[in-house]
């Protein structure tokens, strides 16, 4: 071989080296789950008779985003343009929408009227002597549900030679909680700034926000509160009203209805009331017509979110009123438009002494049957807050004669921030397929939610959202599953947390097999490892006083009793936890009776929530028999070395992604185990230094002493806004 043809083949060779390294193509998780990366040549071989031409109407701007998703997945995994026809000409046509747009949809006989408005059916058929997959809603919507379902067999590597998928949603308003301030600040936001520009909205509509419903509308999410709760009347004058109209138009395509948090003082804020008492004439007049006013804008306006008399937000109490009182005013206003209100259920009053946890029960148990029809009462999954993990809320169960919406919270307010790998599908599956026991076994919180159990059919489940300005829009790759999740459960709450992880790590990283069954081993145990590093057997709310940043079990600084973390722990040499029984606060008899029983019980009562309901000795023999003490250590432990071995499984995992995506992991995960470490470290030597006790043998001793974790102070921490 001569210099010059060897210096080519060289060449050629480098060029082939080059494209075989695919993975490693840079990405920055802009694209979330809807990547549409050429799909492996051993994957593309099962789509190879399908996807030949697409047949699909566009005379709406849901067929057209429909189409434009179609158009752009099926080109992107498979590699080739697919072209648009009219009819079917050859074997493997997909054929999409509802029989009203597509005349081939009425002559197959589906049987669509039966579909709900968003259900649809994906089924293999044959048309005109060739096979054919169909995807048909009743509604332009079902089909866009269809079309990203159909898409997601795909990305994930499923086959699809005989398909019959028949999907409806269990839940019917499937929301996003923003808790952005109209400055741009998002209040428990890890991932910059709020992505709603509403400076330069209502003329600039950012591509951002179109992609955004993408993302909403693939995993079934139906509506978005655009404000924080902890909400400003300046969302409700004309000039945001418009901003809010542009964000609407935007979203409309994709099934997605807006929402605002309101504020129940802005009658007077900006109405010039002297007054916001709901049972006041002009009071409900002026909330009438700015109900009227804003549908005149938005026609399909989603309704109203509120907090009011909670955490210092004006309501109805303010006037001597009753939640119910307040909510059914505003109710009353939307109905004639089809708007709901979704009242939330997170109140306590620093002036009541009654335990934090029994509150909102306590208020709102007794106004079961008292709310107007278009009213949901949305209670957070735990009765604390959002903590790592807390028994579920006593209020699923207990109104039956009330629709109540699920809260979580998507946003790591408390389990790490950004930063920390933490998948919260498996905190989330550990509420939904909870037994509240209302109607004996098996009656889930997922059926309370879903309506079933009570025969609701206004149903809901909203999630804090973790979107902000960040280029992959949640602060971290992993975060995104955490949206990804949520959506998924809102669409179907018993859906399993493991196969909706699988599902993710396929179409947000890779189908290889030696990829996919680590990452989502570490994923299911992610949670586990943040609670047993932060607040293992039943502790909760230990961390720092305002910006909830590390650990603070020693603090007491905050003005309101229950903001202390010494309000939660109780812990002093003879032992720890809150009494909850009977012979404490008493906040069991807010469960069903057996679950009363149960929990009253300490030797009954789930070891994970031991000290939540229990306050106990030290030397108490936990089931593995170890004290509590030694076994308290040993879950700290536990935690931090969970982390160190998600740190060597993600090591072995390098070249299997992009590099970009894989170094951002790696690093995380490295300050994870450091602040790991801390959260140990601290919790340990605050809970020695209250027991007297000395460390079991075997456990090494925190790095520092307790004054240094107490001296640590963060001024600047993300997503802490003072209201
Ligand atoms: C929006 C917790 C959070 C607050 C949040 C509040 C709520 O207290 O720390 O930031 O305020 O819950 O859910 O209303």
């Amino acid at each position: 071989m001569n210099a010059f043809l060897r210096a080519w083949v060289t060449l050629f060779l480098m060029l082939i080296t080059l494209l075989c390294a695919a993975p490693t193509r840079a990405e920055d998780g802009y694209d979330l789950w809807l990547r549409y990366r050429l799909l492996a040549p051993e994957q593309a071989k099962l789509y190879q008779d399908h996807a030949s031409e697409l047949i699909i109407g566009h005379a709406t701007s849901t067929q057209s985003a429909t189409r434009s998703e179609l158009q752009r997945g099926l080109n992107g995994l498979l590699g080739r343009d697919i072209s648009l026809s009219d009819t079917v000409t050859r074997d493997g046509a997909i054929i999409v929408g509802t029989p009203a747009s597509s005349a081939l949809i009425a002559r197959l006989s589906l049987n669509t009227q039966s579909l709900g408005n968003e259900s649809y059916l994906i089924r293999s058929v044959v048309v005109d002597g060739h096979a054919a997959t169909v995807i048909a809603g009743r509604e332009d919507i079902g089909a866009l549900y269809g079309a990203f379902h159909f898409l997601r067999l795909l990305q994930t590597g499923r086959p699809i030679d005989h398909l019959d998928l028949h999907e409806s949603p269990r839940v019917k308003l499937r929301v996003l909680n923003h808790w952005d301030y109209l400055n741009g600040q998002v209040e428990r936001g890890y991932a910059g700034a709020s992505i709603w520009d509403w400076w330069k909205l209502p003329d600039w509509r950012d591509p951002r926000y179109t992609d955004y419903a993408r993302a909403n509308a693939s995993i079934g999410i139906n509506g978005t509160v655009l404000d924080n709760v902890n909400a400003g009347a300046t969302i409700l004058t004309p000039v945001y009203l418009e901003k809010v109209a542009a964000l609407a138009d935007v979203f409309r395509p994709y099934g997605i209805r807006v929402y605002l948090s309101i504020r129940f003082s802005a009658p007077m804020e900006i109405g010039g009331l002297k007054t916001a008492d709901p049972l006041d004439p002009q009071v409900q007049a002026w909330w009438r017509a700015k109900a009227d006013e804003i549908y005149k804008r938005i026609p399909d306006f989603g309704g109203f979110l509120v907090k009011a008399n909670s955490e210092g937000q004006p309501g109805p109490e303010d006037y001597k009123r009753t939640h119910a009182d307040g909510a059914n005013m505003l109710a009353d206003a939307l109905a004639p438009h089809g708007g709901v209100v979704m009242w939330r259920a997170f109140v306590y009053s620093q002036t009541n002494p009654e335990d934090r946890a029994k509150q909102a029960y306590d208020e709102f148990k007794p106004l079961d049957g008292r709310f107007h029809a278009n009213v949901l009462i949305q209670v957070k999954n735990g009765p604390v807050d959002f903590q790592p993990r807390e028994p579920f809320h006593p209020l699923f169960g207990a109104m039956p004669k009330t629709p109540l919406m699920m809260e979580f919270e998507i946003t790591k307010e408390y389990l790490g921030f950004a930063t920390h790998l933490v998948y919260l599908g498996p905190l989330f599956e550990e509420v939904l397929s909870a037994d509240t026991m209302a109607h004996g076994k098996g009656s889930t919180v997922a059926k309370v939610i879903d309506g079933s159990l009570e025969g609701h059919t206004l149903t809901g489940m909203a999630g804090v959202a973790n979107i902000g300005t960040d280029r992959n829009w949640s602060g971290s790759d992993f975060n995104q599953a955490n949206w990804y999740v949520f959506g998924r459960l809102a669409w179907n709450p018993t859906l399993s947390s493991r196969v909706i992880a699988e599902e993710w790590v396929r179409m947000t990283f890779s189908n290889n097999e030696a990829f996919v069954k680590p990452v989502v081993d570490m994923m299911m145990g992610s949670r586990e490892a943040a609670v047993d590093y932060m607040t293992p057997l039943g502790l909760l709310h230990l961390m720092g006083p305002g910006h909830h940043y590390g650990p603070a079990p020693w603090d007491a600084s905050e003005s309101q009793a229950d903001w202390r973390p010494v309000y939660y722990h109780h812990a002093d040499r003879l032992g720890i936890g809150f009494d909850r029984t009977r012979t404490g606060s008493d906040a069991v008899a807010q469960y069903a009776p057996a679950l009363a029983a149960q929990f009253n019980d300490i030797k009954q009562t789930p070891e994970q929530y031991l000290l939540y309901f229990h306050h106990v000795p030290w030397d108490y023999r936990m089931r593995s028999g170890q004290t509590l003490w030694s076994e308290l250590i040993s879950h700290y432990t536990q935690g931090v070395d969970d982390i160190k071995q998600m740190r060597e499984t993600w090591s072995q995992l390098e070249g299997y992604i992009d590099a970009e995506r894989y170094h951002q992991v790696a690093t995380f995960l490295a300050i994870q185990e450091k602040e790991a470490q801390w959260w140990r470290d601290a919790c340990v030597a605050y809970f020695q230094n209250a027991s007297g006790l000395p460390l079991p043998t075997g456990y090494a001793p925190p790095a520092h002493s307790l004054n240094y974790y107490e001296s640590l102070s963060f001024p600047y921490v993300p997503g802490f806004s003072s209201w």
